[in-house]
């Protein structure tokens, strides 16, 4: 078989899910053998037996898998890797927010975002909103878009399409219209940018997050595990903390050649979609560690409760383990 191919072979992944698989069955097989101590003389014993010897074989086959990535194939995926340093020739950026009933947040939102110097316009893309979200907006200063298909997924895909498609600025910042990030993390942002192609912010660093928050401490171990599972999939490509931030400063060169193998209707998983298959496109993605703050107005998206964030997460990991073909329906 060619280099290629298992340059781009996942296998450290696989091994992630068998060793997960063995551990989970481990644990099922010695309750049974538990059980059969107490109340000897029942089948559960040469059963707890097989369950053991099953989990064993998944155990030493998920090692063996990561063993052959981490220690063969690791050199070969990170090879063609150098820190890069492209500076864009224009810095300026054009924002845009998404926005959906957020009629309390998007004025200040708009506001905050036009008040940093390096920002040269913000658009708004309103998602079929009943209040005053799209009056708000353009009070404040922003030009406002209005998309028609409902969902988080298909509010991002257009704010992408829209902003890339300014000839005057090389930069897209994309972000939340509902006060959960802030316009003063545009500098991190920046400081970043020349090593990357996208730059993803992450609410990983726990000072960096206000108290109050809607992302509970279940999100947020949930967000950082799948972003490992994604760190997995593309060994030496990455550092993965949070799959679920809105905000990140794209290239455009990057986000057209990326757009057309984004799906909009990958829905409130959306992130974990754009992550991966700009790593699966080859792209340069850095993280960035950006401010969080407490919602203002109504969550209607995963962190609306746990719950939902653990249909999310799921969706998410079907995503990256199985492909999004599914996600998409
Ligand atoms: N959930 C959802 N969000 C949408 C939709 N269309 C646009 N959005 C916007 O997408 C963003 C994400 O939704 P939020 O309600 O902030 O959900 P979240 O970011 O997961 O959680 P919190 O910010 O903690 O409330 C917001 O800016 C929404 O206004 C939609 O159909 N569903
Ligand atoms: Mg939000």
């Amino acid at each position: 078989m060619q280099l290629s191919f298992w340059k781009t072979a996942p296998l450290l992944l696989y091994g992630v899910l068998f060793f997960l698989l063995g551990f989970a069955t481990c644990l099922i097989g010695t309750a049974f053998l538990l059980v059969s101590g107490i109340l000897p003389h029942t089948a559960g014993f040469a059963l707890g037996v097989k369950i053991v010897c099953c989990s064993g074989f998944c155990l030493w086959f998920g090692m063996a898998l990561g063993s052959v990535d981490l220690f063969v194939l690791l050199r070969y995926k990170r090879a063609e890797r150098r820190v890069g340093l492209n500076y864009p020739q224009v810095w300026d950026l054009t924002v845009v927010l998404t926005a959906y009933n957020d009629e309390l947040s998007i004025g200040p939102a708009v506001a905050d975002f036009r008040g940093h110097p390096r920002v040269r316009r913000v658009i708004v893309v309103d998602n079929n909103s009943i209040d005053a979200t799209k009056k708000n907006a353009v009070e404040a200063g922003a030009t406002v878009v209005f998309e028609a298909r409902q969902g988080y997924g298909y509010c991002v895909y257009r704010a992408l399409q829209e902003a890339s498609a300014f000839e005057d600025t090389e930069l897209t910042l994309l972000c939340e219209g509902d006060m959960t990030f802030r316009a003063y993390d545009i500098d991190k942002f920046l400081a970043y940018l020349p090593h990357a192609d996208i730059v993803n912010g992450t609410r990983i660093v726990e000072q960096l997050r206000s108290r109050d928050t809607q992302l509970t401490t279940f999100m947020y171990y949930g967000n950082f595990f799948v972003g490992k599972l994604l760190e997995v999939k593309y060994i030496g490509k990455g550092t993965f903390t949070d799959v679920g931030t809105t905000y990140k400063l794209c290239r455009n060169s990057a986000l057209r050649a990326l757009l057309p193998a984004l799906d909009p209707r990958v829905n409130l998983e959306f992130n974990a979609h754009f992550l991966d298959r700009a790593l699966a496109s080859g792209l340069r993605l850095v993280e960035c560690p950006v401010t969080f703050h407490d919602r203002v107005g109504v969550s209607k998206g995963g962190n609306s409760s746990n719950w939902r964030a653990v249909r999310v997460g799921l969706r998410m990991m079907a995503g990256i383990i199985c492909g999004w073909r599914s996600i998409g329906k």
